[in-house]
């Protein structure tokens, strides 16, 4: 028994943690079939000790299966989309390109499990930098109502892949020799530097990485009248991204009370005591399952108990793509 499952971008940061994620997490997988560009088919991996060798994706290619774990750009999934459902399996998408469609639920199993059951072959993984601050900030909702955020993020290299990742290690020691550097993956050069800018900017000034957090908490919360004002910047970190949380709730709310419900939430993990210098930071959140989060604290700049300043800190390819795609398989 089990599921037949494609993973459609197999060689890309994300897709080779998917298939890792897939193998620790034991997801019951009766056939994997390894999915990328013609110039990546031929390589293999390896999945429970075996080698699977890595074929080009097709409109054929998900015949017979039940899930396919796409994350190859939104172009492709959205070429191979009719493929997919066609041949009668979930596609379960990484990237950008169906998150608000009104047809396709977006989800992280923590906070909105129960959108799943609308799916109509089709279910979205949203942005890394939006699912690792819903973690935290869903309980908390939850339990106070929410009403604002104003985010400052601190965005890992791993968010623009692999290649992202490369050029912050090989800058950083061209910078160290005297070498000179040639910005390929970002804007500017990223090594000892950060780099306000993720994504394209739209004309209210505002990048396309800082609406995703506004337009995709609103729909996981289902809160259409959520403020929600973010900065996204990348800095010279690899794999984990952390964020700045201002929150305004409708209630009073404690740090005590914040605390308490940060311990029993799932998939977050609470790191908070200044005082044993014991905070989120990216180098602990790396290749955690579970978001960081810590800091909190009232906030100072409100004349009444409804405001929290927060921290938190998750892996981007974990909990911001490839984790949240094999849990939204396992929910499935
Ligand atoms: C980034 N969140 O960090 C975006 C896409 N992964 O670049």
């Amino acid at each position: 028994n089990g599921f037949n499952v494609a993973v459609a971008g197999a060689t890309g940061a994300v897709g080779v943690e998917m298939i890792k994620t897939l193998e620790k997490r034991n997801f019951p997988v009766k056939n994997l079939k390894l999915l990328a560009s013609a110039r990546s088919a031929g390589k293999t991996a390896t999945f429970k000790g075996e080698t699977i060798k890595i074929e080009e994706m097709t409109e054929e290619s998900f015949k017979g299966v039940d899930i396919a774990l796409f994350s190859a750009g939104g172009d492709i999934s959205k070429q191979f989309r009719p493929a997919v459902v066609r041949a009668g399996a979930v596609m379960i998408d990484n990237s950008s390109a169906f998150r608000m469609d009104d047809d396709v639920p977006l989800v992280v199993p923590e906070v909105n499990p129960e959108d799943i059951k609308q799916h109509k072959g089709v279910i979205a993984n949203p942005n890394c930098t939006t699912a690792i601050m819903l973690v935290a900030v869903a309980p908390l909702h939850r339990a106070k109502g929410l009403r604002r955020i104003v985010a400052a993020t601190y965005q890992a290299a791993s968010g623009a892949g692999a290649k992202g990742m490369d050029e912050l290690l090989v800058q950083t020691r061209q910078l160290l020799d005297g070498q000179p550097i040639a910005p390929k993956a970002f804007a500017h050069r990223l090594a000892f530097n950060l780099i306000p800018h993720i994504d394209v900017f739209n004309e209210n000034g505002y990048t396309k990485e800082e609406l995703k957090m506004l337009n995709e908490s609103r729909k996981m919360l289902h809160l259409p009248n959520l403020l929600v004002s973010c900065t996204c910047v990348r800095i010279p970190v690899l794999r984990a991204h952390s964020e700045a949380l201002n929150l305004e709730f409708e209630n009073d709310i404690s740090v005590e009370e914040a605390r308490e419900i940060i311990r029993k939430a799932p998939g977050v993990q609470l790191v908070d005591d200044p005082a044993a210098k014991s905070y989120p930071m990216p180098a602990d959140a790396t290749e955690k399952y579970d978001v960081l989060c810590g800091r909190i604290r009232q906030d100072i700049s409100r004349n009444d108990k409804r405001g929290l300043d927060i921290f938190v800190s998750g892996d981007q390819v974990l909990k911001g793509a490839a984790l949240n795609a094999v849990q939204i398989a396992e929910l499935l």
